[in-house]
């Protein structure tokens, strides 16, 4: 890895995670040649106006999803690993706002995350919002227990259209922060993809890049170091790390 640029020992951290730091652990990644939208169009799945239309096939490709990330035994990777150990050992907040679906952050440790495009393992209702933590499958004859109606009980995820969660919080974490680090993600979905952007207009914090390849906004960033993620992640998290030792 080349040298990297070392933050102050009290910087704040940004970390914007996706879904090429799941890859190894065995999911796949949206764009790439065989990724998830090489085999179904967004516009069937991945939208609120498919699930009005067809409810039963967005249920079946997110139970299909949901079985194979909840049930196949898959684990957190290095890469996560070191995200965790750098929020436990950084003495600055660091905040992992991943656009993930999965839970390998938090089962790798750590505890300052946002999932900005929701969660696999909870439901939500379409009439009244009651979220609740869901392993098993969805369908239209599901009862919410919040509002008792049938019908309404959909993944807990963003869709193309909706707006993506807890964008207050990741909008002050930005503005604030002196460090933005942008993981395994191809830099094609807003609002996210702004996030390096934002950062260089704003004019402050160094913005490094992560990832397989350049992504679409790799000329925005400072920095960028580019290979597999449990190659490079654990490499620059010991190199931000052994300086602070
Ligand atoms: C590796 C690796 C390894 C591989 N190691 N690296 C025109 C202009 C601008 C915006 C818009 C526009 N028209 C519409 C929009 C808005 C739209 C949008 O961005 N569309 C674009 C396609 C143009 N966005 C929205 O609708 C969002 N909402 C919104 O904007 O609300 C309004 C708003 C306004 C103002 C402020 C805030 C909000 C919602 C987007 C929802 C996205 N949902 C999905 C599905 C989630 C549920 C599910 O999982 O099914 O989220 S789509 C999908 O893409 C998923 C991902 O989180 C997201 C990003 O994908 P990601 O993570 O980047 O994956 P890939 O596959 O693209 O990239 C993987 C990368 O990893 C690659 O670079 C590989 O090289 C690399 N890699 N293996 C390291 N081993």
């Amino acid at each position: 890895m080349k040298p990297i640029q070392q933050p102050a020992s009290d910087a704040r951290i940004v970390i914007l995670t996706g879904a090429g730091i799941s890859q190894e652990s065995g999911l796949e990644t949206f764009r790439d040649p065989d990724g998830i939208w090489s085999k179904v169009r967004i516009e069937d799945v991945a939208t609120p106006e498919a699930f009005a239309a067809d409810p039963d096939r967005v249920h079946a490709f997110y139970n299909m999803r949901r079985k194979r990330a909840l049930t196949l035994n898959l684990e957190p990777n290095a890469a996560h690993k070191a995200l965790a150990e750098l929020e436990a050992r950084w003495p600055g907040e660091v905040l992992v706002v991943t656009q993930n679906v999965d839970s390998f952050h938090e089962r790798a440790g750590t505890t300052n995350l946002i999932h900005m495009h929701g969660r696999h393992a909870e439901a939500r209702c379409n009439h009244c919002s009651h979220v609740v933590p869901w392993s098993g499958d969805m369908s239209v004859d599901v009862v919410c227990e919040g509002c008792a109606k049938p019908g309404g009980i959909r993944p807990n995820v963003v869709w193309f259209g909706e707006m993506p969660l807890q964008m207050d919080r990741i909008q002050a974490a930005l503005f604030e922060c002196d460090l933005f680090i942008s993981i395994g993600t191809s830099g094609n979905v807003y609002p996210a993809a702004g996030f390096v952007g934002l950062m260089r207009k704003m004019g402050r914090g160094h913005t490094v890049e992560l990832n397989l390849e350049p992504s679409t906004g790799a000329s925005l960033f400072a920095e960028s170091h580019y290979g597999k993620a449990t190659d490079i992640v654990p490499r620059y998290v010991a190199a931000l790390l052994n300086d602070q030792t």
